[in-house]
């Protein structure tokens, strides 16, 4: 039995022990037959590049691959989404469905994932001084600090934190408290995320939850936009959940929760590096350079010319073209395609779907004739924005909060495993540039 006394009603945790208790020798031995392994090296390039390609972070619960793209726990984006349950009437997977796989492994049966719903909604109410927290902001705050205040506002709540400051704290069950704490996080910000899009865009009118229906379902509801945004919502959740983990927001979340920080803390920090518009703001990047293209055009026809001509013209001006490149992928990023697959199917005319169709027929030829980025494929963000735009959430500011929304999924599973395999504190080692200067000359590091 559990040790941490709960109203649950979902068989979840228990399957999750006895994954983690048959799990931890694995690790154990890996440590202490194998310890000394070596399974990478460093390059100056590599210390002075944002730690490109070094092998030193361990997650069981994505990989992606240069070429293939995401893994969620072995399986493929089309896998994921033909295997997983479905939610009633939908061509997608419930979330919460999602949300037992990430942790598992397992593919969920329908009733284990009515489980895990009716669990979801024991855990999704918000304390009302969140929104409190909220509504103290300047109200033209960008809806990211809005999200990341309001998720670090729940800190008092924590189960973890209580418990570690228990006199009972036990390092082989201190997963349990995290995956409280995990789990009431993911159940409770997609209703903070809906609360910050009618309050600061709606006039502050608010729609409640409406019990009976799913995560993505409820979001949608509570967002105010009719189907198919539902399926919109799940995909996107999902889609946006993981990629492995050393981008920016998993590995901030990571790093953060390796401290005995627990998941508010570590949640609101990787929040603000998914704010970053190299990272998460790209989909509202990407939105914006449309909307300037388009501004510039004056009403005339987009055509590969004068959207080559756009694409040249950021570049010359010595920025980024958004939704385009990735520090791992060497492809074009399976989301964006998932994306792609969902718009044909749902809105093949949607002008702007045909515009960011026709910078994806351009956009890799310029980056590859300009020859800086080493992958000229449209990301996730690429895509993401244009089916937002559609089903009406124009205010693109919004839409790093949509994929904060799913990025839980996947940190809040991964802290709650870091947890379980005893991870300890993350602590790299930094150098001088006098140090490499000196290996520089040596031809490596001698000592
Ligand atoms: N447009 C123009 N130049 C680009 C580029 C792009 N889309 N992508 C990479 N480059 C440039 C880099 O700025 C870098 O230039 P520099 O040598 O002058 O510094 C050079 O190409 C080499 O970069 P890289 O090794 O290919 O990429 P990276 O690992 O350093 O960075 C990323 C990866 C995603 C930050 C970068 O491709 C980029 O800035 N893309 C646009 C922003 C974007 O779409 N971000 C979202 C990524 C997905 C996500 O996290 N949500």
């Amino acid at each position: 039995m559990s040790t941490v006394k709960e109203t649950v009603t979902s068989s979840l945790k228990e399957t999750l022990k006895q994954k983690i208790e048959a799990w931890r020798p694995r690790t154990t031995r890996l440590l202490k037959e194998f310890g000394k392994v070596v399974i990478d090296q460093v390059t100056i390039e590599q210390a002075i590049g944002g730690a490109r390609d070094v092998r030193c972070l361990v997650t069981d619960i994505s990989y992606l691959d240069p070429y293939e793209g995401i893994r969620f726990r072995g399986k493929t984006i089309p896998e994921v989404f033909a295997e997983l349950p479905k939610a009633r009437g939908s061509e997608y997977p419930t979330v919460e469905a999602f949300w037992y796989f990430l942790l598992t492994g397992d593919i969920p049966t329908q009733a284990q994932v009515e489980e895990v719903m009716a669990e979801w909604k024991q855990r999704q109410n918000v304390p009302s001084y969140v929104f409190d927290v909220i509504r103290a902001l300047p109200k033209d705050s960008h809806p990211m600090v809005m999200l990341s205040a309001g998720v670090l506002s729940m800190q008092r709540e924590s189960k973890f934190t209580a418990y570690y400051h228990s006199g009972r704290y036990n390092k082989l069950q201190a997963w349990e408290y995290m995956y409280e704490d995990a789990f009431d996080l993911v159940a409770r910000i997609p209703i903070i995320a809906a609360f910050i899009y009618r309050y600061k865009y709606k006039n502050d009118q608010h729609i409640p939850i409406d019990p009976n229906l799913d995560m993505g379902a409820n979001f949608a509801h509570m967002m105010g936009i009719p189907k198919p945004y539902d399926d919109v919502s799940r995909m996107y959740f999902i889609l946006h959940s993981d990629h492995e983990s050393g981008n920016v927001s998993a590995h901030t979340t990571h790093l953060v929760a390796s401290a005995l920080s627990d998941a508010y803390y570590a949640y609101s920090a990787g929040l603000n590096g998914l704010a970053g518009p190299l990272h998460g703001l790209a989909n509202q990047e990407v939105l914006s350079w449309i909307m300037e293209f388009q501004k510039k055009l004056g009403g005339a026809e987009p055509n590969k010319e004068n959207v080559s001509k756009a694409l040249w013209d950021t570049l010359n001006a010595g920025q980024v073209i958004p939704g385009y490149g990735h520090a791992v992928l060497r492809k074009t990023d399976p989301r964006y395609t998932a994306q792609r697959e969902f718009c044909l199917k749902h809105m093949p005319d949607d002008p702007l779907f045909k515009l960011v169709s026709l910078i994806y027929e351009v956009a890799p030829g310029i980056l590859m004739e300009h020859g800086k980025a080493k992958n000229p494929w449209p990301n996730v963000d690429a895509q993401s924005g244009v089916i937002q735009w559609h089903y009406g959430v124009r205010e693109w500011d919004f839409y790093t909060v949509l994929f904060g929304v799913g990025r839980a999924l996947g940190t809040m599973a991964n802290i709650t495993w870091d947890r379980a395999l005893g991870y300890p504190i993350e602590r790299p080692k930094s150098v001088t540039t006098e140090m490499l200067e000196q290996w520089a000359a040596e031809g490596g590091r001698k000592s």
